[in-house]
């Protein structure tokens, strides 16, 4: 347990933020340059908690992974040569390392077990594990292989035609990577797009894949090639900072070097559409993935409706928008956002627990929330539930309360951002 006590702010913030690499991407150029022949190079890698299971998963299998601060080399000889691990996989708080795993695993010629933590070991995997078993994986666990741990028999597999039951890039790229293994083609085809660095990272390591509109194509390819891949900053991470900026007077924040792949920029628009001073600035783009500085400055703010198409574009920063939304004048409505329910702890309930608790007028719905605003916030006790970007969204609230905010266990903030009190102080 970390307790963590904040003092309200009481001035602008002002200053740069090298935003620390993409979560998503970090993982996946782990998984890519694992899974290829030959040397992968990661610069800006995202060394939290999360990314290094996924690290210590491949170590387990035989890859030489060595690991410099935020570069990454990998040395792989391929899929074929990986190895059985000898004790069960701790995957810890991390679902993507445990989704896009299970897609991995299922198609090798080994025996795995693989287990986490408490929030994890309640997390729903049956939206994996179905689409793997009609591969013809052999997966089992509790509740029939929904809960964790799960024990993974990898056979022969086979391609499918799959189309997306739930909005979720972590069961498109479990798919999707269990079709490297698989016999002829999987395609999948989701109705409202995720996150596609899955899709970007195949074609540069290589594999052979095709996109035609909402429907993604992998064919068994053994032999992906080990390539350097420059990570991102992640938008998520920045998004702390972007609401921060937003909501703290008199502030004036650039973030540099932000991830701004179309897929999560949903949190631009908002900002955007709230009437929020923001600006992006030296666009550019490696390995199809944008990158850009995004400058923000305190202004007024007005409530809108987040739903439909735009919420798998910033779902993670839903938490950090709902504090947003009670700086804002009249109502934020966010809906189609059940997947909040099945995060690291249930994202709905937990963001009105901690904003009641300091003073918003905020209400769960079924499928997310409704913000009435503005209201000035004061401070109080509150829990992260163990959940980072929940635990992250109070210490950003504390900058406007009126009085300390205490959060029960501030730890778990290392597993998306290790260096984020740093990173606020350098601005404060
Ligand atoms: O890895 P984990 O724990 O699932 O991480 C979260 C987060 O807030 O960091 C969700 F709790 O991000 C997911 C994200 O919500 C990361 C992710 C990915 O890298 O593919 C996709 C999203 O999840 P999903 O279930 O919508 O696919």
């Amino acid at each position: 347990m970390s307790e963590c006590k904040l003092q309200p702010l009481n001035k602008p913030l002002s200053g740069e933020i090298l935003v620390p690499g993409d979560k998503s991407i970090s993982h996946r150029a782990v998984i890519f340059g694992s899974l290829a022949n030959g040397i992968t190079k990661i610069t800006h890698f995202l060394d939290g908690e999360d990314c290094m299971r996924t690290v210590d998963a491949f170590r387990e299998m035989g890859v030489y992974i060595d690991v410099q601060d935020t570069t990454l080399i990998i040395k792989s000889k391929g899929i074929t040569r990986l190895v059985e691990p000898s004790q069960p996989l701790d995957f810890g708080n991390s679902g993507t390392t445990t989704r896009l795993m299970l897609g991995i695993l299922a198609g090798l010629p080994f025996f795995t077990t693989i287990y986490g933590d408490a929030s994890l070991s309640k997390r729903p995997m049956d939206r994996v594990v179905n689409p793997l078993r009609q591969m013809g994986a052999i997966i089992d666990g509790r509740l029939n292989g929904n809960l964790l741990p799960l024990a993974i028999r990898g056979t022969t597999i086979k391609g499918i035609d799959y189309t997306l039951p739930v909005k979720s890039a972590q069961v498109k790229s479990a798919v999707l990577l269990a079709g490297l293994f698989a016999e002829g083609k999987t395609k999948v085809t989701e109705p409202i797009p995720t996150r596609n660095h899955t899709e970007n990272m195949l074609k540069a390591f290589g594999a052979d894949l095709t996109i035609d509109g909402n429907t993604i194509t992998v064919t068994n390819k053994s032999e992906l090639t080990g390539t350097d891949v420059h990570v991102p900053g992640d938008i998520s991470s920045a998004a702390f900072f972007l609401v921060a900026g937003a909501i703290v007077p008199g502030s004036e924040i650039l973030l540099k070097n932000v991830g701004l792949n179309p897929s999560r920029t949903g949190i631009i628009e908002v900002l955007n559409k709230m009437g929020a001073k923001i600006q992006i600035e030296a666009e550019h783009s490696v390995s199809g993935e944008a990158f850009g500085n995004v400058r923000i400055a305190h202004g007024s703010l007005k409530g809108i409706t987040i739903e439909g198409g735009i919420i798998p574009r910033l779902i993670d920063e839903i938490p950090v928008i709902a504090l947003l939304a009670t700086q804002a004048e009249g109502t934020t409505v966010i809906k189609n956002a059940e997947e909040l329910r099945v995060k690291e702890t249930d994202r709905i309930t937990a963001v009105v627990d901690v904003l009641t608790t300091l003073g918003a007028d905020i209400t769960a719905t079924e499928d997310g929330l409704i913000i009435k605003g503005k209201t000035s916030l004061n401070g109080g006790e509150i829990a992260s539930y163990d959940d980072h970007r929940i635990a992250m969204m109070g210490a950003i609230a504390s900058l406007i309360t009126d009085s300390e905010v205490t959060i029960d266990d501030a730890s778990c903030i290392a597993i998306s951002y290790p260096n984020f009190f740093n990173d606020l102080e350098s601005i404060s």
